[in-house]
């Protein structure tokens, strides 16, 4: 009796405890220094430039290897296995007034593989025109209305949302694509791509503000189940007991 009061005690207060400190990852870049809890990763790119200051992270002159195609400059952070969650990014782009920048700037979420899950961007493949927003799903092809280009400088708060396997992608808190998937989450990426290839684009400057992935109730539910049947793994042993 004592027992399972000790556990509905514990899971109630891993449920309190998950709820007041729900984002699984936060960063609001207001501290002048790069947080260490994100590494990074440097793909087919020659040099960049990064810089965190006045409550936003800077990234500019990411320089590709001479016909590399895209080429990535990323930052990731690992979370526990996540299913429903909200994954917020507030962005700025600047194309240096020409058509010529090719950048893509947003949230990749990948699996425990390192496969990609979803992502949501800023994305500029053309060297003859600006960027557009893209939703992408799994293997799946990039979801993107070509008719929504937006200008050589502009800001966006992109947000994927999953519950129950339906993930829902917005912009500007418009809901703009949907897909499904179901794979958990393991890591948090913030992509840098530029291009460099048959055509030859550059980098222009990026701006985030803000990028959180908070876990949705459902996530909660299943982390305070995880939480008990560790629980229960220690009183076994601690017991002594031969029950599995
Ligand atoms: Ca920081
Ligand atoms: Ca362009």
């Amino acid at each position: 009796m004592g027992g399972k009061w000790t556990v509905a005690t514990v899971v109630v207060g891993l449920l309190f405890a998950t709820e007041g400190s729900a984002d699984l990852v936060r960063d609001d870049f207001d501290d002048g220094v790069l947080d260490s809890a994100w590494s990074i990763s440097l793909g087919n790119i020659t040099g960049w430039a990064y810089e965190e200051a006045n409550s936003v992270l800077t990234v500019r002159d990411v320089q590709p290897v001479q016909d590399a195609g895209w080429v990535r400059a990323a930052l990731t952070q690992a979370v526990p296995p996540t299913g429903d969650f909200a994954v917020d990014m507030t962005l700025a782009w600047e194309s240096l007034s020409s058509d010529g920048c090719m950048m893509r700037v947003g949230a990749w979420l990948m699996d425990g593989a390192g496969g990609h899950v979803a992502s949501i961007r800023y994305s500029d493949t053309w060297n003859d025109r600006n960027g557009v927003r893209v939703a992408m799903v799994g293997d799946g092809e990039p979801l993107w209305d070509r008719d929504d280009s937006f200008g050589h400088t502009g800001s966006a708060w992109l947000r994927i949302q999953r519950t129950d396997d339906i993930l829902a992608f917005y912009w500007d808190g418009a809901p703009f694509e949907t897909g499904i998937n179901s794979t958990p989450v393991e890591a948090v990426q913030i992509h840098f791509d530029t291009y460099s290839g048959v055509l030859q684009g550059f980098f222009g400057v990026a701006h985030v503000d803000h990028i959180a992935l908070t876990p949705e109730p459902g996530s909660l539910v299943l982390l305070a189940i995880g939480g008990l049947a560790v629980l229960r793994r220690k009183r076994t042993w601690t017991d002594g007991e031969t029950t599995a």
